[in-house]
């Protein structure tokens, strides 16, 4: 690492991440909790952060989670940098400070540890988790095509060997029935779900699975839009949007519709850096850029969501 760059300005391993989750809720004993919200196929522990800064009353909660996929590393990286950047900001940006007076905040800082870890280790570019098919030895579950939204239609596959393999069945993946039974539990309270992905700039919102319009779409289509504008008016960047299947390509079973149809009714793909210049490998360089401009994304689709 560059001896100027920051904690947050590198990639850390896996056990560097537990370390630093650890040391963030003792450091902020009256701000941060660690929550176990379930454990990997491998058997690591799912720790989500609940950021909370008072107990006022009618308090609803965003939920963003990060490293779904293996080989994104910039979306863990992301979680860390929200983090710190609420610790550090909250009480000096109006923006930051107006979200976390209204909203807890539950963040999953690497919902697929098996596969980051595997990327570290084995196979950087690895995307699934690390289930094994004893049919094919083949190994992984696509955990964004695992969620109970038109599973396993176009989009997706059946074939345990494949990159779309949507699993056995629906939340079949400790991983993904983690994330679905605590925002099943939790579903009263959020009201803002985000999911950190890379690479290729977008704000995607459902549906995915289908070609079919949210019956909020023009609403998710304007937080997305003014999301947009405003990376690209502070930060000279482009970020396409729109419902994901019109936008990109039909991809049932993902985590941000599942969300939706539970009645999360503000629920967003983020795509971060870059555009496909060094992709996956998106250097250590580029994280600072990266995260403040998907931060004013977040920042500007969470005004807009206590607005409403
Ligand atoms: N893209 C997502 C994927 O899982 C996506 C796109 C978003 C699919 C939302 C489904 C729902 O294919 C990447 N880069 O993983
Ligand atoms: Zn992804």
């Amino acid at each position: 690492p560059r001896s100027s760059s920051t904690f947050y300005e590198r990639y850390h391993s896996l056990e560097d991440i537990y370390d630093w989750i650890n040391r963030t809720a003792q450091d902020n004993p009256r701000t941060v909790k660690a929550i176990l919200i379930g454990s990997s196929y491998e058997k690591r522990p799912l720790y989500v952060l609940k950021l909370s800064f008072n107990d006022r009353p009618n308090k609803t909660a965003m939920w963003i989670d990060c490293g779904i996929h293996a080989r994104e590393w910039i979306a863990p990286a992301f979680c860390l940098w929200f983090v710190h950047y609420s610790l550090s900001f909250y009480g000096q940006n109006t923006d930051i400070t107006h979200i976390l007076n209204s909203m807890d905040v539950y963040i999953l800082p690497v919902l697929n540890p098996d596969g980051y870890k595997y990327t570290w280790t084995g196979e950087r570019m690895w995307r699934k988790n690390r289930s094994i098919s004893k049919a094919t030895n083949c190994f992984g579950v696509d955990l964004n095509r695992n969620f109970d939204a038109n599973w396993c239609t176009k989009g997706a596959s059946h074939n345990p060997c494949s990159e779309i393999y949507c699993g056995e069945f629906p939340e079949s993946e400790p991983e993904s029935q983690a994330v679905a039974d605590f925002l099943r539990r939790h579903k009263d309270t959020v009201q803002l779900y985000v999911s950190i992905h890379s690479y290729s700039q977008m704000l995607l919102f459902p549906y995915s699975c289908t070609l079919e319009e949210a019956e909020n779409h023009s609403d998710l289509l304007e937080m997305a839009q003014e999301a947009a504008q405003n990376i690209r008016r502070y930060y000279r960047n482009t970020y396409r949007y729109g419902a994901g299947a019109a936008t990109i390509y039909l991809a049932p079973g993902g985590s941000d519709d599942w969300a939706y149809n539970l009645g999360i009714k503000y629920s967003f793909t983020f795509e971060l850096q870059d555009r496909g210049n060094k992709g996956f490998l998106l250097p250590p360089s580029h994280i600072a850029g990266a995260c403040n401009e998907a931060l004013l994304g977040v920042k500007i689709i969470a005004l807009k969501v206590i607005e409403k």
